[in-house]
């Protein structure tokens, strides 16, 4: 910075040298201060230019390493809140140009390693699950209470060679508890009406995925299933991958004290239509 300081007085100096010489050679003509004061100007200005080029190219490189910095930090602090609530940044379509997608890791229960997808509990304020097609194509609510993950980010990790294992877990208001496991678990694409596929039921819950394996999913506000005349996703006031309409509503209304209700979260071979207390599906690569 010296050198240049040193280098703009030098140039001022030597044209005000030069206008001088000039000045002896021809003094009829006596330029106006406005005449020296631009060659001034633009002899400094070709002094300074490289100068300012380069500050330019060094604050461009620091805007770039600040952005990754950035980055590094919000991916830390998903790393810090893992450890407290099992919060982690997914990658669901493993193209990093893609924004992370929070989701909840259990990486104790049967083995670890499991994203929750689906939760339900008693939980207030009431997280509403009557919701449209968008909602559950992207998901909502909060990852550490009750939400739906969203279908698109499972049909992005589970169109990938990877096989995933489903576990549905249950509990009703009285208490006891039901499980329900299956293997090949994945969902197609939009265009396809993100169809669910499963196969390979075991547990103690019964199979309440029986019917909704193959179909597309439905909402409020899109009905793909397999009632002709009737939408089940207003019937049981849910979202699910209805056939006619099948043996589960997981995202059907809350209802308090187990209300026997086809509008509540039942799975129909364990307790009909008494509605469940806490749901949750979890999905791990096997
Ligand atoms: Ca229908």
């Amino acid at each position: 910075m010296a050198s240049t300081v040193i280098g703009v007085i030098l140039v001022v100096w030597t044209a005000l040298a030069g206008w001088t010489a000039a000045q002896q050679q021809q003094p009829a003509a006596l330029p106006t201060a406005d005449e020296v004061y631009s060659y001034i100007a633009r002899a400094v200005h070709r002094e300074l230019q490289p100068v300012v080029s380069k500050l330019e190219s060094r604050v461009e490189s620091l805007d770039t390493r600040l952005t990754l910095l950035d980055s590094r930090m919000s991916t830390l602090t998903a790393h810090v809140l893992t450890n407290r609530l099992g919060v982690y940044l997914l990658l669901p379509s493993g193209d990093n140009k893609q924004p992370p997608v929070e989701a909840y890791c259990d990486m104790e229960f049967a083995g670890g390693n499991w994203t929750v997808i689906q939760r339900r509990d008693n939980i207030e304020p009431r997280q509403d699950f009557y919701l449209g097609w968008k909602e559950y194509k992207e998901g909502f609510g909060n990852v550490t209470q009750e939400f739906w993950w969203g279908l698109e980010h499972l049909f992005q990790l589970t169109s990938s060679d990877r096989r995933y294992e489903l576990r549905v877990d249950l509990e009703a208001f009285d208490g006891s508890r039901r499980y329900a496991t299956y293997q090949q678990f994945r969902i197609s694409s939009e265009l396809y009406g993100y169809r669910l596929s499963a196969s390979d039921y075991s547990g103690n819950a019964t199979d309440g995925l029986k019917y909704a394996v193959k179909r597309k999913f439905s909402t409020r506000d899109r009905d793909q299933d397999d009632w002709g005349d009737g939408h089940c996703a207003q019937d049981h006031q849910g979202a699910w991958w209805y056939s006619g309409c099948g043996w589960s509503n997981l995202n059907g209304r809350y209802r308090d004290g187990g209300d026997v209700d086809k509008t509540g979260i039942w799975w129909y071979r364990w307790r009909r239509f008494e509605s469940l207390k806490k749901t949750a599906m979890k999905i791990r690569p096997t």
